[in-house]
């Protein structure tokens, strides 16, 4: 199973604010619910709470929820442990993950930093905005090549982003 990290940030490297992302960006919801689709995704306890009620679980994937707390348990999602555990879950039983699949790590950053070791494939949307956050994308080293890019797009938002694949 393949091991891929999903996230948008400013240039700044700003994921997130009072636990949301500080700006609406509809092409860049688009690009995360199509790259995700019928894949697994694993995501801290954060970002679960991060999604608005009606929106979890997210639909048409299996959702995976890391955190410490062995007595945490929600309708709809699964729990881990810990990062390895919730990929061991992801590449047991999901037809689009093992054993040549994809799971997606969807957040928030303390699990993209925890979870990059083990990961091969980075999306990562570029939002051109200047925003003030409290949560920061992990740091992609020289072992990454960008192996796809859509360059500068604008949205109907207005705001300019642009969305890399980085490979390893
Ligand atoms: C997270 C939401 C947050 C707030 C309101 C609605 C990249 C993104 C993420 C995570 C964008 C989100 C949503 C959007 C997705 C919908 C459900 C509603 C779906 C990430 N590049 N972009 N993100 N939802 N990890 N990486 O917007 O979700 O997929 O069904």
């Amino acid at each position: 199973m393949n091991v891929g990290l999903i996230w948008a940030q400013t240039p700044d490297c700003v994921i997130g604010a009072d636990n949301a992302i500080p700006w609406r960006l509809p092409e860049d919801t688009a690009h995360f619910k199509a790259a995700t689709l019928g894949h697994p995704v694993v995501m801290g306890r954060k970002t679960w709470i991060s999604l608005p009620p009606r929106f979890r679980p997210l639909v048409g994937r299996r959702n995976i929820v890391v955190t410490r707390d062995p007595e945490w348990a929600t309708e709809g999602a699964e729990r881990a442990g810990s990062i390895a555990e919730a990929l061991e879950l992801a590449a047991a039983s999901s037809p689009r993950a093992a054993p040549t699949g994809t799971a997606w790590v969807i957040g928030g950053g303390e699990i993209y930093r925890a979870a990059l070791e083990h990961a091969t494939m980075l999306s990562v949307t570029e939002v051109e905005a200047t925003v003030d956050g409290d949560v920061y994308a992990p740091a992609v080293d020289a072992s990454w090549t960008v192996s796809e890019d859509t360059g500068w797009q604008s949205s109907t938002s207005g705001l300019r982003y642009r969305i890399r694949r980085y490979t390893r």
